[in-house]
């Protein structure tokens, strides 16, 4: 067992559709299985009989079959076989080799040449096995390239390719079998247009297999910064090289002439070139009622995960972020201070991130450089620095911070220690509990000023320190007897699960909707009155206890005496339970809310957190 166990995954996953792959070993086959598995699909991978002494075809396998995946015998000599294995789940991937060209390596092209045309009929045996099971509420067959349907005047001999593919859908359409097309343009590796990152085909395929949206339409993937000319493209590559190429145009004449006398795989390459290059046929369509574009539907899927560097990993909130941003599979950086000293449990906590792939940065926040150096290596810095007057507060540390992003230059995005209220709406806070708010207003304007880009993530009451108290001030345990309710104990609050606060902050850290703009964690059935928070606990407990309404006066009295940390503590609770602060202002253009962007995410609600004081 890991100490800090974020398993968003697990409850979603019983709902998924059962995936097998047909091809799981090939180039985007393997990619898909992965994919699969790390969406938390069940995903069975056929095993096919011809596998014989190959032996990194076993060995990957059996890999897969280590992370969870089911192999499945089968072979498509073997008809009964096939229709057995589509018998046993819901949605068929077909990653069956095709239309790709590894290198011009003219005896390889012809085998592959081959193995398409053999490849389409095979495919129809699929289809057939899928027809008399019966069961398959999904078949995505062997796509991934350009849009056949786009193609009825491709060139001779590469039609053959586009032509094949129509041939399958037919059959598909013809035995009424649902499915999704995904096209996915032009693979990064092979040529250059749309260009996919091949993983990213994995991850948009298994996200689309089981998606209502793409159902019976094809799968456009077009995120919007991949689409580049060959001119765009070469641009980059001399960049970061930093070496300028000579550049040869080549007419669409002479580029066709030169086909004369090739073999016919070469021709059937050309012919495909021809029409990505020349004739741009890979975005010289609008996508219709057919169709959907990934990016469209996943947009929190569209780049290369960012590389996240967590300041204040292993506070209270900050491990739970660093937990969701490596289970979100986020390249994850945690700065290690160089103050950390004999403090054992900090020390084993970042070696504990280490082994679960976080890599742990060293630096101190009185050594500029050292932060400099830190957040040059990330796109997203996501800072949880402590603000709780009992424990620690230094939010206005975050300046240093915000000078070595700004002097680093390259970060994409900051999140600062905000985790709580929204500063913005405090304004007119009492004092002396306002300092909390003043310190991260200074924190903003300081980003602000220095252009840099941010999401601040408001996150309501975390449930340790108002819920599992039912809302009662100098405890954490539910109280046995009495609670005090204030006012009338009716308005609206948020309570939130710390697992699902740094879910929900790892998801919104690279999404472009929440760029500049304050993450409100509203998640519906979270929006509780006090009153309700403890009728839940009393229905849980069995036992009725004596509510001792608290006015308004009472309780800002009873700051009088108190130490300055609980007279903050008052102050916000005040706001809380008696403004209903965190709930009486709708979220305007400047904000998203967390529930909305996600809706997929299963929240912890206050019921199931209130268990855990039982
Ligand atoms: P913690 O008290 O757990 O501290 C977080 C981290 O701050 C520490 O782990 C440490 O980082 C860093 N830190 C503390 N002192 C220093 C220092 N002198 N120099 C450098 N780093 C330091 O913080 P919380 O998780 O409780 O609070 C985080 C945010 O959440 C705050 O903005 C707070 O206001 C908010 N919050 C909101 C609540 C709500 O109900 N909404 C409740 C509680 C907090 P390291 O890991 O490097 O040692
Ligand atoms: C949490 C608290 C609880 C104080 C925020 C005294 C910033 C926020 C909801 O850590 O002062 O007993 O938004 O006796 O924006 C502390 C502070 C509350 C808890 C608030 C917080 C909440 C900080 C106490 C207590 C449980």
């Amino acid at each position: 067992m890991q100490p800090y166990d974020l398993d968003q995954g697990a409850p979603e996953a019983m709902a998924k559709s059962k995936v097998l792959v047909v091809g799981g070993t090939g180039y985007i086959g393997k990619r898909i299985v992965k994919a699969c598995l790390a969406q938390g699909y069940p995903t069975y991978v056929l095993q096919r009989a011809e596998i014989g002494l190959d032996i990194d075809k076993l060995q990957m396998m059996l890999s897969f079959k280590e992370q969870g995946a089911r192999l499945v015998e089968g072979s498509f000599s073997d008809h009964g076989s096939l229709v057995n294995a589509v018998k046993q789940v819901d949605v068929v991937v077909c990653t069956m080799s095709g239309v790709h060209f590894r290198s011009h390596n003219i005896l390889m092209q012809l085998k592959l040449v081959d193995a398409i045309k053999e490849a389409g009929n095979v495919k129809l045996k699929l289809v057939d096995a899928i027809k008399e099971a019966g069961n398959v509420k999904r078949f995505l067959p062997s796509e991934f390239g350009t849009d056949p349907a786009q193609m009825g005047h491709a060139l001779e001999p590469g039609k053959a390719t586009f032509d094949e593919k129509m041939t399958v859908r037919k059959a598909i359409e013809d035995a009424n079998i649902p499915f999704t097309y995904i096209s996915a343009n032009c693979f990064g590796g092979y040529f250059a247009v749309v260009y996919m990152d091949e993983d990213d085909i994995g991850t948009y395929t298994a996200k689309a297999l089981d998606d209502p949206r793409t159902l019976n339409k094809a799968l456009y993937l077009r995120p919007p910064e991949n689409i580049l000319s060959q001119r765009q493209l070469v641009e980059k590559r001399e960049k970061l090289s930093g070496k300028i190429l000579e550049k040869v145009e080549v007419s669409a004449e002479e580029f066709l002439a030169s086909m004369e006398g090739m073999d016919y795989a070469q021709q059937a390459g050309m012919g495909h070139f021809y029409h990505i290059f020349f004739e741009g046929c890979l975005t010289n369509f609008g996508i219709g009622e057919e169709g959907e574009e990934a990016f469209d539907l996943y947009p929190e899927e569209a780049m290369a995960k960012s590389k996240v560097l967590v300041v204040g990993g292993t506070g209270y909130i900050g491990k739970r972020i660093v937990k969701a941003c490596l289970a979100q599979g986020y390249p994850t950086y945690v700065l290690q201070r160089a103050e950390i000293g004999l403090d054992i449990d900090k020390l084993q906590m970042l070696l504990s991130f280490k082994e679960q792939g976080a890599r742990l940065v060293e630096g101190s926040f009185s050594d500029h450089g050292s932060l400099v150096n830190a957040v040059k290596q990330v796109d997203v810095v996501v800072c949880t620095m402590s603000g709780v007057h009992f424990r620690s507060h230094n939010i206005l540390m975050q300046l240093k911070l915000v000078e070595a992003i700004k002097e680093a230059g390259n970060v994409k995005r900051f999140l600062p220690s905000e985790f709580g209220m929204d500063p913005a709406q405090m304004g007119h806070a009492l004092e002396p509990g306002r300092v909390t708010f003043d310190e991260k207003m200074t924190v903003r304007k300081a980003i602000e000023d220095a252009n840099i880009p941010f999401t601040y993530v408001s996150a309501n009451c975390f449930g340790g320190y108002f819920a599992g108290n039912l809302s009662q001030l100098g405890s954490l345990l539910p109280p046995r007897d009495k609670v005090c309710i204030y006012g009338d104990g009716n308005a609206k609050v948020v309570f939130m699960d710390e697992d699902d606060i740094g879910t929900y902050t790892a998801k919104a850290l690279d999404d472009p909707r929440t760029l500049n703009k304050t993450l409100y964690l509203r998640p519906p059935e979270n929006i509780l009155s006090q009153k309700q928070l403890v009728e839940k606990w009393e229905k849980l407990s069995g036992k009725t206890l004596e509510k001792v309404e608290v006015s308004a006066e009472e309780f800002l009295a009873s700051m009088e005496g108190m130490d300055y940390a609980s007279q903050v503590g008052v102050g916000h609770f005040y706001h809380i339970f008696y403004d209903g602060c965190l709930t009486n202002f709708e979220i305007g253009e400047e904000g998203e809310e967390a529930f909305n962007l996600y809706p997929k995410v299963q929240y912890t609600r206050m019921d199931a957190y209130l268990k855990r004081y039982l």
